[in-house]
């Protein structure tokens, strides 16, 4: 494993611990509400706060971006992308299916991701060039062809609204067009999941870069495609993203192409 890699894993298993111990006594943290539907906790921001001392330390001329603490340095060369807990709201109610999950990227390009599950200790990683791997084994994408067969995975809008009506009329199609539709609510181990396999594709509108970048390259990583509605690569930085197996990617596009409004296309 490159040396960048397992440090940030090493980073993602600390802020791991921090998150295992509180959720044993979830009802009595401080919960803050960023904006409608959109919370936040302390232990949200000490996650953060243990993977950006950790890394900060060995790398002191990197730049970083993290969900609760913001951009810093954002000039630099080197800017690790983090989203401490991807999952928050299943988080509070005690639900397992969350996440830590951090991205490296050097001069614009994505080149390392950890997304790590603490609850059944799966290790999600990717270096650029370098595949994919679920714990020590490699993964792929899976071979399904026909969006019939298929699992998607997604998320739906919840807290700006704008997009809801185009939204559930992509849903409607994904619905009547595939065997099944999951929406766990932790886009980051959706994307890993794309990766590992276990989904043929995702897709959601409106997520944030912290949500995306990991899980991202980890499904290009493991043979898959990743676009934004359009398959273009503005995917990292409008959040509206679709991944999926190479054949199912396109029959995705084909299906939410006559529903894309213009602030859903690529942005010129
Ligand atoms: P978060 O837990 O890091 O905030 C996709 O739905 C993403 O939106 C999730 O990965 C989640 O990331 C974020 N999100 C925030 N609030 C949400 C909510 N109430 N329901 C679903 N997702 C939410
Ligand atoms: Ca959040
Ligand atoms: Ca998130
Ligand atoms: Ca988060």
């Amino acid at each position: 494993m490159h040396p960048m890699l397992s440090n940030a894993v090493k980073a993602a298993r600390r802020a791991g611990n921090i998150i295992t111990r509180a959720s044993e006594d979830v009802g009595s943290l401080k919960i803050q509400t960023k904006t409608y539907n959109d919370f936040v906790t302390e232990v949200d921001k000490a996650a953060e706060g243990a993977i950006i001392d950790m890394l900060k330390d060995l790398y002191p001329t990197h730049g970083f971006l993290g969900e609760e603490s913001g951009e810093s340095n954002s000039e630099a060369d080197f800017i690790w992308i983090i989203d401490p807990l991807d999952g928050t709201t299943n988080f509070l109610h005690g639900m397992p299916q969350y996440c830590i999950s951090i991205a490296l990227q050097e001069r614009g390009v994505l080149t390392h991701a950890v997304v790590y599950d603490p609850n059944r200790n799966d290790l999600f990683t990717a270096t650029k060039g370098r595949g994919a791997f679920l714990n020590d084994k490699r993964i792929r994408v899976s071979q399904r062809t026909k969006l019939q067969d298929t699992i998607i995975g997604t998320g739906f809008p919840f807290r700006d609204f704008t997009h809801l009506d185009t939204y559930l009329d992509m849903l409607k199609d994904m619905i009547k067009k595939t065997t099944g539709i999951r929406r766990p609510g932790s886009a980051a181990l959706d994307l890993a999941y794309v990766a590992a396999g276990w989904y043929d594709g995702f897709w959601e509108i409106d997520l944030s870069t912290w949500d995306v970048a990991a899980g991202g390259l980890i499904v290009q990583e493991a043979g898959g495609i990743v676009g934004d509605f359009e398959g273009n690569e503005s995917w990292l930085k409008t959040g509206n993203i679709v991944a999926a197996n190479p054949k199912i990617f396109s029959q995705m596009l084909q299906t939410l192409s006559p529903h894309l409004t213009d602030d859903l296309k690529t942005p010129k």
